[in-house]
């Protein structure tokens, strides 16, 4: 407890600040040119500028404690690199009064989880929130106030100005998702956690990682232990392919979460499941197993619906994988089984997503489970090309909520032009204005914006092997798709986002994010 009779405590917070503010005025002669909030991707909910700006001083200090500790943290350890200040975190609970950054956890109904209150003057930045979420995901519009260069690793000149003023904001869907494929190719921990850290700069919130397919299984599970050694010994192409240990998915999960990213894993069936099917026989209704795969076909591969090894594998599958994930979620797969029958896919559909709610997780497939006899909480995520299917609008009418990932929008394996080096054209061509243009709350025919729960951008990785390849399609449409999902439907206009995006281009190049250059946007130098 602070022995200081309050009155001084300010008097000496109201010096600091004077003398940052001072100290700051005198080094930077030029009143330096700050970023405009309407730079920021996704748009805020509201924001107005006010005439002062704020500059961060060499000895500034960062207000954080209790619950905003570990936001302090990450905030001081993404501004310290470029800025070169030391930037303590000072997380007393005097330190709101004194320290020109600041940031608190204050009850406000209207901001939900993730919203928070930005208001910048010439002496503080004040970041306010209900939940650490939303206090990070007001770090990401900060970083995004500050020069471009803040995004540096290495020490830049500065001055660190950002525009004084105000910003309220709150997300409009609550699910704003990336997937990575890790099947077709493998990638290792860390390109995982380069790209959770690219993801949350945009306020995406959850990342599925697609864990299993025909040409790998990349999860050690410990009751199947060749699924992984095995059936994870290879990838598309014949490379060496790899899988991740349990210690080194928890890594992965925490990282994630220390974002506030949650991890969804998918482990994909009926169909999708020829590495399972090589690792062991007896899940083939033949009982003979086939070789591994190293090709691009799809709907080859079915696990035997009418055995009842098939389910114990499931619950002891689903068991360890629940055990792995604090997240709600554990995705089913579903997709083109198309050596599966009918009957036998509604049967397995109706098991397998029972199986994961007795782990306690909800249940999301892919859109083709919509013909299946689906739980209330069941989720669908919707991946064809057209706005209107008929098993996912009777699902709609049953309650089933969506999660929208039309291929022809949101597939970032899509190439953006024919001339375009990596990914596919059979859900079309996607370019910088194509995955822009649509309202996810308005799209699906017969599925109102209610029981759409949000959007999510996959990458499969049939053609994609390297971090730069995952970075050259995932962005910029993934922020764009970030913006669909966060940012309210009336600030939905290309005109003005693409002057918002090319301000990105300059942030990708100081991260060295190998982001594709499309002439549509007027990227800013
Ligand atoms: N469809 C398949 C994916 C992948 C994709 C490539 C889904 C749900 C084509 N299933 O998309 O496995 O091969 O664009």
């Amino acid at each position: 407890m602070s022995t200081i009779p309050r009155r001084l405590v300010v008097a000496a917070a109201a010096l600091t600040m004077l003398g940052s503010a001072a100290a700051s005025a005198e080094a930077a002669p030029v009143k330096p040119k700050a970023v405009p909030y309407a730079s920021v991707v996704p748009a805020p909910a509201s924001a107005t500028q006010a005439s002062s700006t704020f500059t961060l001083a060499s000895g500034a200090r960062i207000a954080a404690s209790g619950q905003a500790a570990s936001v302090g943290d990450y905030l001081a350890g993404v501004l310290r690199p470029a800025t070169g200040f030391a930037l303590p975190v000072d997380k007393s609970f005097v330190a709101h009064a004194v320290d020109p950054i600041q940031l608190l956890i204050a009850p406000d109904a209207s901001l939900g989880d993730e919203g928070y209150q930005l208001t910048v003057n010439a002496g503080s930045v004040v970041l306010t929130a209900n939940k650490p979420a939303g206090l990070f995901e007001g770090v990401q519009t900060l970083r995004q106030l500050l020069p471009a260069s803040i995004d540096a690793n290495t020490t830049q000149p500065g001055p660190w100005t950002i525009q004084g003023g105000k910003i309220t904001d709150h997300p409009r869907f609550a699910y704003r998702g990336a997937m990575l494929d890790v099947a077709r190719h493998f990638f290792g921990v860390d390109t995982v956690k380069t790209y959770i850290d690219e993801i949350a700069r945009y306020k995406v919130n959850t990342l599925h990682l697609h864990l299993t397919d025909d040409q790998g299984w990349r999860l050690q599970i410990n009751s199947w232990p060749k699924l992984a050694t095995y059936g994870g010994s290879t990838e598309v192409g014949g490379g060496a392919g790899g899988y991740y240990t349990q210690a080194q998915y928890k890594d992965i999960v925490a990282y994630a979460a220390s974002r506030y990213i949650t991890i969804i894993p998918e482990v994909d069936m009926p169909g999708h499941t020829n590495a399972a099917l090589a690792s062991y026989a007896e899940l083939n209704c033949n009982g003979v197993a086939p070789p591994l795969y190293t090709g691009t076909d799809v709907g080859f591969s079915t696990l035997c619906v009418g055995k009842d090894v098939t389910y114990k594998f499931l619950d002891d599958v689903i068991g360890e994988l629940a055990a792995l994930t604090p997240g709600p979620y554990i995705h089913i797969g579903g997709d083109e089984s198309k050596s599966t029958s009918d009957a036998d896919y509604k049967t397995f559909v109706a098991k397998v997503q029972q199986i994961v709610a007795n782990h306690g997780k909800t249940a999301i497939g892919w859109h083709d489970i919509s013909k299946a006899a689906l739980l209330p909480s069941t989720i669908g995520q919707y991946w064809d090309t057209t706005p209107t299917n008929a098993s996912v609008q009777a699902a709609a009418k049953k309650g089933t909520h969506f999660i929208l990932s039309p291929a022809n929008l949101a597939y970032l394996d899509m190439k953006y032009t024919e001339q375009t080096p990596l990914g596919q054209d059979w859900a079309g061509l996607i370019e910088a204005k194509d995955a822009y243009s649509w309202d996810p709350g308005k799209y699906l025919t017969g599925v109102n914006s209610s029981q759409v729960n949000g959007v999510e951008g996959p990458l499969w990785t049939e053609t994609i092997v390297r971090l730069a390849d995952i970075q050259y399609m995932a962005f910029p449409r993934l922020a764009e798709l970030a913006e669909l999902g966060w940012s309210q439907a009336a600030s939905h206009d290309w005109n003005t986002f693409k002057t918002r995006l090319a301000a990105q281009g300059p942030r990708w190049k100081a991260q060295g994010v190998n982001f594709y250059a499309s002439p549509q946007v007027p990227w800013a130098k």
